[in-house]
């Protein structure tokens, strides 16, 4: 038992010391992964958008929780771009350029924060500024790497 326990453990340490990439056991639920993560992203990035440029009317709450959401979702696609994960709407540049991608995604992160700063703020005001700067740290990323 107490062997079974030893080795049990030594395996979910194992999974746990796996590079991201590794986590999923096919490049498609890699592909998967991120256009999820970055569909929940863009979805809530689309709702404060709405909100900083007039076309719903500024709701503080929602505001907040939407960029609250946005600063998590912001860490999560680049464990979906490991070696070998090639296809979607992603430029095979992303796997040449790694250190101009890891940048631009770094940026986004940090946009996001800033963002997440601003729905806490809780006025339009806060999150007029912020927004500008988040979506074209989206933008530049997406003009490099990203397939029309
Ligand atoms: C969005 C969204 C993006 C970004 C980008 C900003 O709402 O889905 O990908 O903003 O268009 O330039």
């Amino acid at each position: 038992m107490k062997a079974f326990t030893t080795l049990a453990l030594a395996a979910v340490v194992a999974t746990v010391a796996l590079p991201a990439s590794a986590q999923f056991a096919k490049p498609e639920d890699a592909i998967k992964y991120r256009q999820s993560a970055l569909s929940v992203l863009g979805t809530h990035f689309s709702r404060l958008g709405a909100m900083a440029n007039g076309k719903i009317p500024y709701d503080a709450k929602s505001a907040q929780e939407s960029a609250e959401v946005v600063a998590f979702m912001s860490k999560l696609p680049w464990a979906g771009f490991g070696a070998g994960t090639e296809g979607g709407k992603t430029k095979p540049e992303v796997w040449k350029e790694q250190a101009k991608f890891n940048d631009l995604a770094s940026k986004m992160e940090a946009e996001a924060v800033k963002l997440n700063a601003a729905g806490k703020a809780g006025n339009v005001d806060a999150l007029k500024a912020a927004f500008g700067p988040a979506a074209n740290s989206c933008k530049s990323c997406h003009d490099s790497f990203r397939n029309k």
